[in-house]
């Protein structure tokens, strides 16, 4: 079994962190559940514009308050007890009106050190990639 406490990832490569977001990277791929699932901070007032085409991605909001919108233009609340999956590699703008808190689980799982790429997503890493800490 793997028992792994949030404030234990500090200072480890666990903790990423983007111009509008810090992801603690709670599971990753060398822990083998066939996930990542992260505890992910977005800032107050900040855009965020993504594709995961690499991955999917669900993403449960536990606090805040916000909306993602798809490039068709549909604009979706986001506040505590939401989930949105991108189930379709879906383009998006998630907008945070107050810090976000999310949790956010990618498959394939995250290796640990990705952070977004001129595609707007990440890239698939090695494990080996990856710093091999606990
Ligand atoms: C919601 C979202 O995708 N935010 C960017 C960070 C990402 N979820 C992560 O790596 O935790």
């Amino acid at each position: 079994m793997i028992v792994r406490k949030l404030d234990e990832l500090e200072g480890k490569d666990r903790v990423v962190s983007g111009p509008t977001w810090t992801s603690r990277r709670l599971l990753l791929a060398r822990d083998k559940m066939g996930f990542s699932l992260h505890d992910t901070i977005i800032g107050a007032g900040t855009r965020t514009h993504m594709r995961y085409g690499n991955h999917l991605e669900a993403v449960y909001c536990i606090e805040g308050r916000g909306s993602v919108t798809t490039m068709d233009g549909t604009e979706y609340r986001i506040e505590p007890g939401t989930v949105y999956a991108l189930d379709q590699h879906d383009e998006h703008v998630l907008l945070a009106e107050t810090e976000l808190r999310l949790v956010c689980v990618f498959n394939p799982p995250l290796v640990g050190p990705e952070v977004h790429d001129d595609t707007r997503g990440y890239p698939l890493l090695e494990v080996a990639e990856a710093t091999p800490t606990p």
